[in-house]
């Protein structure tokens, strides 16, 4: 970066608004599981939409690169700079007002930089609900969870952020700003531009604030842990369920005994809910607006059914709110305890929910044949048809002899994942650990449609360069 950016930089943001020495950027520079690293010249942290368009336009005018940065959880590699030491990261993280709440219309407009906790908690005061949730709540941004379109735990009953979305404030690569902010659930004015910033991983332009929907708050929840003998039986679980509740299944989650056993391991207090080992779990959770909603009995017609059917052995109906939060604990623990296992090999994938007992059968023979003792790590959004299908070297295995059979497992599970109609990428993103395979598995029209957005948007190519889209 030259001295003129870096002063002119500065007199934007304010010298406490740009971070350059080592130290003050090390958090920048790599992601949560220090799987990404790289180096930056410097990290630049507007506070306002104004500072956000102006620092863009002088590093186009520079011909400087710019990586946008929420609260850094993404699990792809889509915030962490190249190793150039060239690139400027653009870090929301000071823009976190929520701007407006207006409850009549069933929105919050909030800043990019906002942590999703806090817009949770804010839609709570005002005795609504933000329906977003995932286990990086606590230190995910808006920005962020609408750059990668984030899913979670909710998406069966509320969507995902693209449909949790009704308008967006953004400032394109070149400078301008784009005032989608609009609060309307209808617009038929043209194309939904929104929908392109939403999942562009930050690569079509920087999100600075967004007007999101909002619902009526949840007033009543049975959550219940359920013992099931095959990944069949979770489908079949499911089915039922829905069949009893409707849309009062808000959640379905699905762990492995081997995600299990690792929680057990690694999270201090996290205690086994049913006596004995089974293959497979189920988390389902019921929830309605109203306070007395007898969601209790609902959820035990249903396990009922399912233990006839043979779908379910055990169950433990969670007694009250702190068992209820225990058993999300158990499911929201993965991702760190298994980081403690060594290098983690992630697979974020979609098929559809009928197809799931069939991908894992077919995945899990194959990688047990590839490398022999693999720990195969499968929970995850099961109702959405979403597996965390991540996996784990054998018990004393070498962390470099796993690290070179990454490419040919990732094929396993992916070349499985394309056969049976799926997604490699169900909400995580393509980030810079995917672009390169993506090529593989998405139609050559559609990754030309991409490129021609792109271009159109970011022809000199200076927005988050080296995500996304494939060289
Ligand atoms: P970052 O990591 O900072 O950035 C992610 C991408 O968005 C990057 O490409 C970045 O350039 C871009 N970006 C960030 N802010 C902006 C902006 N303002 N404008 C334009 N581009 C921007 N994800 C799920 O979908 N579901 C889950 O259940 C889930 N659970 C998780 C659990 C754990 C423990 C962890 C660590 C991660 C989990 N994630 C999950 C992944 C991650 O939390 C989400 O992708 C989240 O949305 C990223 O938000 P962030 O603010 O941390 O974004
Ligand atoms: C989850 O559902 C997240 O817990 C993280 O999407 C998954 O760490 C992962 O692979
Ligand atoms: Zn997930």
């Amino acid at each position: 970066m030259t001295v003129d950016l870096a002063v002119r930089l500065r007199d934007v943001v304010g010298p406490a608004g740009v971070v350059d020495d080592p130290a003050g950027m090390s958090g920048y520079l790599t992601d949560w599981r220090h799987a990404y690293s790289g180096t930056a010249a410097a990290v630049v942290r507007p506070g306002s939409t104004a500072e956000v368009a102006a620092v863009v336009a002088l590093c186009r005018g520079s011909g400087v690169a710019v990586v946008p940065q929420g609260g850094n959880t993404g699990l792809c590699g889509g915030a962490v700079p190249d190793s150039s030491g060239r690139q400027v990261v653009l870090s929301l993280t000071r823009m976190r007002r929520i701007r407006d709440l207006d409850a009549a219309n069933q929105t919050v407009t909030v800043e990019a930089g906002a942590v999703l906790r806090s817009v949770q908690e804010a839609a709570a005061a005002a005795g609504q609900l933000f329906p977003l949730s995932l286990g990086a709540e606590g230190s995910c941004t808006v920005g962020g969870n609408l750059a990668t379109n984030a899913g979670g735990t909710g998406v069966l009953r509320y969507g995902t952020m693209r449909d949790l979305t009704l308008g967006l404030e953004v400032v394109l690569p070149d400078g301008r700003v784009w005032n989608g902010l609009r609060g309307l659930r209808k617009d038929n004015t043209g194309y939904d531009l929104k929908q392109l910033f939403i999942g562009a991983e930050g690569t079509l332009g920087v999100i600075t604030a967004a007007v999101l929907k909002l619902y009526p708050a949840v007033r009543s929840r049975t959550t219940a842990w359920v013992a099931l003998p095959d990944p069949r039986s979770a489908v079949d679980l499911l089915g039922v369920l829905r069949a009893h509740a409707g849309d009062r299944l808000t959640g379905f989650e699905l762990m492995s005994r081997q995600s299990v056993d690792f929680v057990l391991r690694h999270v201090p207090g996290a205690r086994d809910p049913i006596a004995g080992v089974h293959p497979w779990y189920a988390l389902v959770e019921l929830s309605d607006t109203l306070d007395d909603a007898g969601l209790d009995a609902v959820v035990e017609s249903g396990l009922a059914e399912a233990f006839e059917r043979g779908a379910a052995v055990d169950a433990v109906v969670a007694a009250g709110a702190a068992q209820a939060a225990a058993l999300w604990a158990l499911r929201e623990g993965v991702s760190e305890a298994q980081n403690r296992e060594g290098p983690s090999l992630k697979h974020d994938v979609t098929v559809p929910v009928s197809r799931i007992p069939e991908f894992l059968e077919r995945t899990r023979r194959a990688l047990a044949d590839a490398v022999p003792g693999i720990r195969v790590v499968t929970y995850g959004h099961v109702g959405d048809g979403n597996l965390h299908h991540n996996l784990s070297k054998p018990v004393g295995g070498d962390d470099d002899a796993f690290r070179a059979r990454a490419p040919e497992l990732s094929r396993v599970v992916y070349d499985v994942t394309h056969a049976l109609d799926g997604s490699i990428s169900a909400e995580h993103g393509l980030g810079q650990s995917k672009r390169d395979v993506v090529v593989d598995y998405k139609d050559a029209l559609d990754l030309d449609l991409m490129r021609g957005i792109k271009q159109l948007f970011d022809a000199p190519g200076l927005m988050n360069p080296g995500k996304v889209l494939p060289d």
